[in-house]
């Protein structure tokens, strides 16, 4: 089945929101998230195995689906709907190979050349950023900016996401720009009411229909 990302793609940080994978799933879902991806770069592969198999009780009660951050096998461990690879993490189609075609596999690129070869390569979405500055990522990689949102969308058909920075404020931008889809972590997690900020972005990005 074709797969096509929802307009928002909350991405979990335990360090930023102070909570639980599955809390934040739970309030991230009371917004009208509908697809979560987990993310965590801190903990062990045992305790994160541990988090995403609560995680992903609370989704499937919520009806949410949960991708998993760099890690097939954690992935495959705790049955989530998909993974989202890195450059540097699995190489995807030996990720699609163990994940299956039922499943979604993501894809992070950072540069129009990235997203090119990408397209040829078994993913459901591309992913591309950072699109503004971010002081979530550790070392990322240069500003794309919106003109390579742009380009990245003029020259690619897989959907597409973008991630980096994106607020509020910007999210509409981003679409406009051609992102299907905005990746955010820190201006939804960040001290207040985590559900009624989703549901703000849900309610911004409705307006504009793909
Ligand atoms: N990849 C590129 S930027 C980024 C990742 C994981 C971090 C995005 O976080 P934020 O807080 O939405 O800028
Ligand atoms: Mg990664």
């Amino acid at each position: 089945m074709p797969f096509f990302p929802p307009r928002l793609y909350p991405i979990t940080d335990t360090l930023i929101s102070g909570l639980s994978h599955a809390e934040q799933v739970e309030l991230l879902a009371a917004g009208g998230a509908t697809l979560i991806q987990l993310r965590d770069k801190r903990a062990s592969p045992r305790d994160f195995y541990e988090a995403a198999l609560e995680a992903m009780s609370v989704a499937r009660r919520l009806g949410v689906r949960i991708v998993i951050n760099d890690r097939v096998d954690i992935a495959i461990a705790v049955k989530a709907d998909g993974v989202h690879l890195g450059q540097t993490d699995l190489p995807p189609d030996r990720a699609r190979l163990l994940l299956g075609e039922s499943r979604i596999v993501g894809y992070s690129t950072h540069t129009l050349e990235q997203a090119l070869v990408a397209t040829f390569a078994p993913v459901d979405y591309i992913a591309i950023g950072p699109v503004f500055q971010t002081q979530t990522k550790e070392r990322p990689d240069e500003v794309v900016g919106l003109e390579t949102v742009s380009e990245v969308k003029r020259q690619v058909t897989k959907p597409l996401v973008a991630i980096g920075g994106i607020t509020l404020d910007s999210a509409r931008l981003v679409i406009e720009a051609g992102a299907d889809t905005v990746a955010v972590i820190s201006d939804l997690l960040s001290p207040g009411d985590i559900a009624e900020r989703t549901s703000r972005f849900l309610a911004l990005l409705a307006l504009k229909e793909n």
